[in-house]
């Protein structure tokens, strides 16, 4: 039986984060994947690598979804990068009609090098219309403060009242990501179900974030879910595999490094 995760994300051309991210960690899993482009993101060298964002059009968007969906029984799906209230509208809407066995959000709110806080009503509508259709939602430090509207998390003590706060707001599953962001030696991830926290810990590998984690994360995540996993499992899968590959990680001419998703052996 082949095992089949969906993507419904964006576009990043560099190949180091979004759909393309998605679709090589489901196949370096095992996993046949197909996805929707939700918006395209193409860095500006000659601006300091800005986010030059280019929304698809709602129906275009709308069209990949029924085009996926008629085409195969699509039981796990990711969602990545939405980006506009339009293009949540049109996700939230497919998300209720088909209700998913899984979905595994990853709460993209800006991407690495983006001013925080540039698009409120799509924080907004992202938390009430997607995030509780999610089985699993990710968010790293920087989303889990503003999902759990918290000032600040410096520990791992914040971080799990974080996951509890969002919570709150309907999904089943959340995993506050601490990555290489909070202090320590380890870079700890928390996974709250509304009872039980499960803390996860890799010893860091270096100082540095490294484009393509969180969605190497989430796909892989998605991935193993696909594959029948419970979540605690895939998720301290989809860990092992992050950490390989940022052990592995290729350098670029963009500011980050980049991971490698063919670090993971398997
Ligand atoms: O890493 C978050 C992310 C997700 N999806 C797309 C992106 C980025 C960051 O650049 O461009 C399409």
């Amino acid at each position: 039986m082949v095992n089949l995760a969906y993507v419904i994300a964006g576009s990043e051309a560099t190949g180091g984060a979004g759909i393309q991210v998605d679709l090589k960690t489901f196949q370096q899993l095992g996993v046949y994947g197909l996805g929707t482009v939700t918006c395209i993101v193409s860095f500006d060298p000659e601006n300091d690598w800005a986010h030059r964002f280019v929304p698809i059009e709602p129906q275009v968007i709308a069209d990949q979804i029924e085009a996926a969906t008629s085409a195969h029984d699509v039981n796990v799906v990711k969602i990545g990068m939405l980006g506009t209230p339009a293009t949540i509208d049109v996700v939230s809407g497919a998300l209720a009609q088909h209700s998913f066995g899984h979905v595994v959000l990853d709460p993209v709110l800006i991407c690495k090098g983006q001013e925080p806080g540039a698009a409120l009503d799509t924080d907004n509508a992202l938390r009430e219309q997607i995030l509780p259709h999610a089985t699993v939602v990710t968010p790293n430090v920087f989303e889990a403060k503003t999902l759990a509207a918290m000032d600040s998390i410096e520990t791992v003590e914040d971080l799990t009242e974080a996951a509890q706060r969002i919570y709150e707001l309907g999904p089943q599953y959340v995993l506050a990501k601490g990555g290489a962001e909070l202090p320590g030696e380890d870079a700890v991830d928390v996974l709250y179900d509304g009872q039980h926290t499960h803390v996860f810990s890799a010893p860091k590998v270096g100082r540095e974030r490294v484009a393509g984690a969180g969605c190497t994360l989430a796909a892989a995540v998605t991935a193993e879910l696909a594959k029948g996993a419970e979540v605690a499992d895939a998720v301290q899968r989809a860990k092992t595999m992050v950490t390989e590959g940022i052990v592995g990680r290729i350098s670029a001419h963009t500011p980050f490094d980049v991971l490698l998703q063919g670090a993971h052996s398997g």
